[in-house]
């Protein structure tokens, strides 16, 4: 490594909190599916920042509609309407067949604001004793990090030592309907699930799985909080997540790629009951819904549209998955995807994960483990039939290498 490298990530070391453990790169430019580092290095992103850039780095688009509202106005707290934010509301509710909208910044505040108004639609309309609503998550989830997200986190590492932690919430199997069916309760408010694991390292639930969950919410009055985060705005090849097991969600939680990359923006989006809980004064955010959010968010849902992103991720995705397949490496447990959301799980033998991500940036792919033994591969969606061969190649070389 260079000395300017080794000098970013040594004072990164000196003062940063060190709650993370970056692969051995320094980046310094992004423009759709490259990045390049300080040394001139181009690499293929295969994590897009964990799907948030999913339109490509720095799309110009989103970029002009970016400087041209910040040359304007940036920020005026709700305190004020300003005129970018009905535009937003309008987009996404058309866009999404949604009916009330309510704009956050990251995605684990969409989450925590979802719990906040389906525990109150359960205080006020559907009756539940006040303090007892209880909501049903899965094991293995991610849903963010703040205190009241990882108080139901089954992940050791996202909780351990962070609490005491906040009541009110069951945690069951993923993918096992008849667990649903056992945890709720007259005080069930919400069933809150991602529509695939992606943290959990890309698990795709059995088919018709969510046809049940969607019958069984239905049925008890429960309301289905499908947090798309990540799976959500053409990241598995179709818009939503849910459109692949022919549901609709109560409630569906937007985040990440929202914005493009640009700037933090998420939402909640809901049908009428359970966003219409919320009076004056009940909820809010100094940025949430500012009109610079909102017109980097349109920008960036117009030109996932009209380029095309999320067909391309359906075809991208499927020529990639299959290219997995094909691989013949004693090291692959199972290859799993849908969309552009793809995993190689290793065989524990094979050694960790990190060690053939490691391997992969020197032939110039960036992409991250995750729980050990999973890569997870998940390019912009404006990726090319080319560079998804260029990257199966290298994939392919990387993954037969002997790490003995
Ligand atoms: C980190 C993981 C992914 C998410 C879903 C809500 C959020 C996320 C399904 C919260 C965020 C990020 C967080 C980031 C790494 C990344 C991640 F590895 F942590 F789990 F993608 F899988 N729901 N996921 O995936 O959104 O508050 O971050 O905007 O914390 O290291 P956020």
């Amino acid at each position: 490594m260079s000395a300017s490298v080794i000098d970013f990530i040594a004072t990164e070391a000196r003062f940063g909190a060190r709650n993370y453990e970056p692969i051995g790169v320094v980046l310094s430019r992004g423009e759709g599916v490259w990045v390049w580092d300080t040394e001139g290095n181009r690499y293929l992103d295969c994590l897009s920042a964990y799907s948030a850039v999913s339109q490509g780095h720095c799309h110009p688009k989103i970029l002009a509609a970016m400087v041209e509202q910040a040359h304007r106005l940036t920020l005026t707290s709700r305190a004020f309407h300003n005129d970018q934010l009905a535009l937003f509301y309008e987009e996404i509710a058309a866009l999404t067949g949604s009916h009330k909208v309510l704009p956050m910044n990251s995605g684990a505040e969409a989450v925590e604001s979802a719990i906040k108004s389906v525990r109150k639609w359960g205080y006020e309309v559907k009756g539940v004793p006040d303090g007892q609503a209880e909501i049903i998550v899965c094991a293995n989830n991610f849903h963010g990090r703040t205190l009241g997200i990882v108080g139901f986190s089954t992940d050791p590492e996202t909780r351990t030592h962070f609490g005491p932690f906040a009541p009110g919430f069951r945690i069951i199997p993923f993918g096992d309907a008849a667990a649903l069916e056992g945890a709720i309760t007259p005080n069930t408010v919400a069933f809150l699930v991602e529509p695939i694991q992606g943290e959990a390292g890309v698990v795709i639930p059995p088919a018709g799985y969510f046809t049940e969950v969607r019958e069984l919410c239905t049925a008890n009055n429960v309301m289905l909080v499908l947090d798309e985060i990540q799976t959500g705005l053409g990241r598995t090849g179709k818009l939503l997540a849910e459109e692949h097991e022919g549901i609709e969600a109560d409630v569906t939680l937007l985040g990440k790629a929202l914005s493009g990359g640009f700037y933090p923006v998420s939402a909640v989006l809901s049908n009428n009951d359970v966003l219409g809980t919320l009076r004056p004064g009940q909820h809010g955010s100094t940025f949430g819904g500012n009109p610079l959010a909102c017109a980097v968010a349109r920008a960036a849902i117009r030109v996932l549209v009209e380029e095309g992103m999320i067909d391309n991720a359906a075809r991208q995705g499927a020529r990639f998955l299959e290219g997995l397949k094909d691989i013949r490496a004693n090291t692959i447990r199972e290859v799993r995807g849908r969309g552009l959301m793809l995993a190689v799980e290793l065989h524990p033998e094979a050694g960790r994960a990190r060690r053939y991500c490691e391997a992969l940036q020197a032939k110039g792919i960036l992409a991250k483990d995750t729980h050990e033994q999973t890569i997870r591969i998940a390019p912009p969606l404006v990726i090319t039939s080319d560079q998804v061969d260029w990257a199966l190649e290298r994939l392919a070389t990387t993954l037969t290498q002997d790490f003995s």
